[in-house]
């Protein structure tokens, strides 16, 4: 992949290692197949336990036959899944720092041994349920509810937008308890066989077609207080799972933004205008070199944003500036690499197109573009302009 300052030879054997093991799995199991399922809106569901037995869930984590592989290691690896389709990244977003991340970090013990395993191994498929139809960017605004019944919690209210949820085995559903407005949120793993459980799948998407993304409805859906992660309570809970997601898609944008720079500049040498490829114009140079130093730019704030993470250093607001900074990147470069395609370049035989669309979600969920500034403005001035 496109490695202008040579960041490769700081990597190790191990993170070698697990970038080349996925850039393999991408290229022969799911790159020939991922236009054909953007289009028809559908997810490479085969490809779910395949990339568990290759450990791409969660593997930063370590225990409960977790490897532990460094940050920047599962940085690379969501790198590579991304340089696919944003689909295909997300699906190990989810699973990994949303769903199996809090039962590591807030689950009990019965929790983590009975869950963990089947979650790394793709065996089982969880979902992350914190938005709802009227709270997106303000999910501490929620209704979903949680009663005290009968040694457990009876849940009512709809989750929406939550990636997976029509395939997944558990909901990891962030509720407040009714009985007190005042009380603090809390995580309850719901396995979607239980009564009162429904899902319903959003089908009109333009965006993140190969991933399959759904609604939550609860009716009075009992759960035993056993399935209530005991580790954490308030919005901390939620917010601390987004950190590690958004460290993520930190890298995965880079991926993207790669994929749509290779194959411009692949076309642009190829193609042949007034007589020579359109590469020798100064115009498409441009273009290229502006691409080659965002990316270059958004790499190194992926690599350090994994150093600091790794050291126990990294601050959820650095996150937030390097979620906004590559996603918008990723959006503005895709587009560019659309643009000099030409008219090839709005087809699903290439690439750019897919990932430009793909772009509109991520710099959409996991907060949005707006909310990341709010956060670092925030961070920078002292004073919350949420409200
Ligand atoms: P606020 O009062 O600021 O904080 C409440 C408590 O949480 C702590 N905290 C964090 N901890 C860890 N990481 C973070 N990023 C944190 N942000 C806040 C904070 O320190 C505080 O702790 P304590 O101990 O003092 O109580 O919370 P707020 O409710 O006012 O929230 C502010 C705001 C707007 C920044 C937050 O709500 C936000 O980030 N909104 C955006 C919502 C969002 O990102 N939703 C994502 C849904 S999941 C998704 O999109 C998955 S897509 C997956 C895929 O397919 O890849
Ligand atoms: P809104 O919050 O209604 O925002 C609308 C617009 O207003 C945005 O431009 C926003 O930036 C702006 N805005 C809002 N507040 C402010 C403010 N204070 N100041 C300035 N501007 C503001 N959620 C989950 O819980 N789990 C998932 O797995 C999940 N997967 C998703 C998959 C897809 C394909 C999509 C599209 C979304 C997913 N989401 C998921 C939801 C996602 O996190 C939300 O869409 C996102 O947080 C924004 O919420 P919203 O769509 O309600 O927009």
């Amino acid at each position: 992949m496109f490695d202008y300052f040579d960041l490769e030879r700081r990597l190790s054997q191990e993170e070698r290692l697990i970038q080349e093991t996925a850039r393999e799995f991408v290229q022969n199991t799911v790159q020939p197949e991922i236009a054909d399922h953007w289009q028809r809106g559908t997810f490479p569901t085969d490809i779910i336990t395949e990339m568990g037995d290759l450990d791409f869930y969660a593997p930063n984590l370590e225990g409960y036959g977790l490897p532990g592989v460094s940050e920047t290691a599962y940085g690379l690896l969501m790198r590579e899944l991304e340089a696919c389709d944003s689909g295909v990244r997300s699906m190990a977003s989810v699973q990994g720092a949303l769903v199996m991340y809090p039962i590591y970090a807030y689950g009990s013990d019965e929790q983590k041994e009975s869950w963990l395993p089947k979650l790394a191994a793709g065996e089982a498929v969880g979902c992350f349920g914190l938005t709802e139809p009227e709270h997106g960017s303000n999910p501490s605004g929620m209704e979903t509810s949680a009663k005290r019944e009968n040694g457990g919690y009876v849940l009512n209210g709809t989750k929406k937008w939550i990636t997976n949820a029509p395939i997944a085995d558990v909901a990891l559903i962030w509720a407040r308890e009714r009985s007190d407005p005042e009380t603090p949120v809390r995580g309850f793993l719901v396995e979607t066989d239980r009564d009162g459980v429904t899902t319903e799948n959003i089908d009109s998407k333009l965006s993140l077609r190969a991933s399959i993304t759904g609604e939550v409805h609860l009716n009075d859906a009992w759960v035993p207080e056993a399935n209530v992660l005991p580790g954490i309570d308030g919005m901390g809970g939620p917010l601390s799972c987004l950190t590690q997601a958004r460290f993520g898609i930190v890298w995965g944008a880079v991926g993207a933004a790669t994929d749509c720079f290779e194959t411009a500049l692949q076309y642009a040498q190829d193609r042949e205008q007034f007589g020579g490829p359109i590469a020798r114009f100064q115009l498409q140079q441009e273009k290229l070199t502006e691409m080659a130093t965002q990316i270059t730019l958004a790499e190194l704030m992926a690599h350090r944003l994994a150093e600091l993470k790794e050291t126990g250093e990294m601050r959820p607001e650095q996150v937030s500036m390097a979620k906004r900074n590559n996603v918008r990147m990723a959006r503005d470069q895709s587009r560019i690499a659309r643009e000099i395609l030409g008219g090839n370049g709005i087809t699903a035989d290439y690439s750019p197109m897919r990932h430009m669309a793909n772009m509109e979600t991520v710099y959409t969920y996991e907060g949005t573009h707006d909310i990341h500034t709010l956060i670092v403005g925030h961070d920078l001035t002292g004073i919350p302009a949420f409200e």
